[in-house]
């Protein structure tokens, strides 16, 4: 079939025609159809059999052009032949953390599958001051399996490149080298601002030297370090949780980067929901203590789960798998040094990766509704500040912060604990 974009209209019928569809739907002539996305790319659709809810999916498609800009911004399409291949491959890695696939085309750039229909956005749900006391060992397993099992440390050499090869995606990178390391840095008219902030406050980041030539850096690291299969996008919109499970949807931007960059994000938005909930607890009534003590117990252990969990499957791999292209002349000590090297250099970069999705989402086009959704403008705007003030300590001083408790106490200095 063709490329057409689908309307509301078209769905029950165009489901209908699909043999994969046969065992999920006992008839097709009471579907309700809802679009439920309010991403910034694609649409999405949640349908249901009205005559037994039970009989439900999710349609996910890609219109050639930037939804949240228009058709004035042309987008290709291929994006969704990588989701599809992404959602493939997480569900192989680790099918716990990622919906089910029951159809994807390339040809109409839409992907069918699982309602996680008692599951909620955990960027909604953090707005709402709700816990998830898994979250933190789900979203470790999940980044710790698919950013080893993709990397040289795993994949034999030939098949890690063709991975790298398979996973190129030209304007999804773009956007990110765009909107997250390039424009918020510079007067842009894609860029979006508090009108409370003032020139001040922009020029803190946009007229810095030392701050500009860091994020550079990341910006080259992520154009060229092709070290895993990312996600490319792990924000807490990206996260569907209930209280026992985690699913991570939506790898648009799949690519082979450095690893970094998904561990980056995670933390870049639960330090910035950590600061927007100096505001919220208030408004929710409630002494913002408890709430912010969870977020940033948290990011402290999405950092140290993940470490230990990506390097227990190092272990793992390279003691049961002696033909990994690794090898140790000196044996275990020659081996635990390249271990906590690597992991060093891997906390650097995750330090400076969350730095630059902060800043991005104060400055550029893409905001987080946890801040940009604070009604007072001038409450929104000191938020943003001190999210200003620790994404540039961050990625300045990204090889001097040593651990997590670090970064933690950066933030509290900003917005104490109390
Ligand atoms: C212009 S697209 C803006 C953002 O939406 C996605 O969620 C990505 O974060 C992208 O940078
Ligand atoms: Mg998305």
């Amino acid at each position: 079939m063709s490329y057409r974009i689908l309307t509301l209209a078209d769905i029950p019928k165009y489901l209908a025609s699909l043999k994969e569809m046969q065992n999920i739907f006992s008839d097709f002539n009471n579907l309700e159809v809802e679009e439920v996305g309010d991403g910034n790319l694609n649409y999405v659709y949640l349908i249901k059999n009205s005559k037994n809810t039970q009989e439900t999916v999710v349609l996910k498609q890609a219109v050639p052009y930037l939804r949240v800009v228009g058709e004035s911004w042309p987008l290709n399409r291929e994006r969704m032949t990588i989701e599809i291949m992404a959602l493939q491959k997480e569900i192989e890695l680790c099918p716990e953390h990622v919906p089910e696939v029951y159809y994807g085309s390339h040809e109409m750039s839409l992907v069918i599958m699982e309602n996680l229909s008692s599951h909620k956005v955990l960027r909604g749900e953090i707005m709402q001051g709700k816990v998830f006391l898994n979250f933190a060992e789900h979203i470790t397993t999940f980044m710790a399996v698919v950013l080893f099992k993709t990397s040289d440390l795993y994949l034999d050499h030939q098949t890690k490149k063709e991975m790298v090869s398979k996973y190129i995606n030209y304007d999804l990178c773009k956007i990110t080298e765009d909107f997250v390391f390039t424009t918020p840095y510079e007067k842009h008219e894609t860029n979006v601002y508090n009108p409370e902030l003032t020139e001040v406050d922009l020029n803190f980041i946009q007229q810095d030297r030392e701050l500009k030539i860091a994020v550079a850096e990341m910006k080259f690291k992520f154009m060229n370090n092709a070290e895993s299969l990312l996600h490319g996008d792990l924000h807490t919109g990206s996260i569907m949780v209930n209280e026992n499970q985690t699913y991570v949807i939506d790898p648009e931007f799949a690519f082979y980067g450095p690893m970094g960059f998904d561990i980056g994000a995670v933390i870049g938005n639960l330090l910035m929901s950590y600061f927007s909930h100096e505001h919220r607890q208030k408004l929710l009534g409630r002494e913002p203590y408890v709430y912010r003590k969870w977020l940033l117990n948290t990011i402290e252990s999405v950092w140290i789960k993940f470490a230990e969990k990506f390097e227990a499957l190092w272990i793992e791999e390279q003691l049961s798998n002696p033909q990994l292209a690794w090898n140790y002349p000196e044996g275990e000590q020659h081996f635990k040094v390249l271990r906590e090297r690597f992991i060093a250099r891997l906390f650097s970069d995750t330090v400076g990766f969350a730095a630059c999705k902060m800043m991005r989402r104060i400055l550029g086009l893409a905001k987080v509704a946890d801040i940009a959704e604070i009604q007072d403008l001038e409450e929104r705007a000191r938020i943003e500040r001190m999210t200003l003030k620790l994404g540039k300590k961050m990625v300045i001083e990204r090889d001097s912060i040593k651990d997590i408790a670090k970064v933690l106490n950066l933030a509290k200095e900003l917005s104490p604990l109390v």
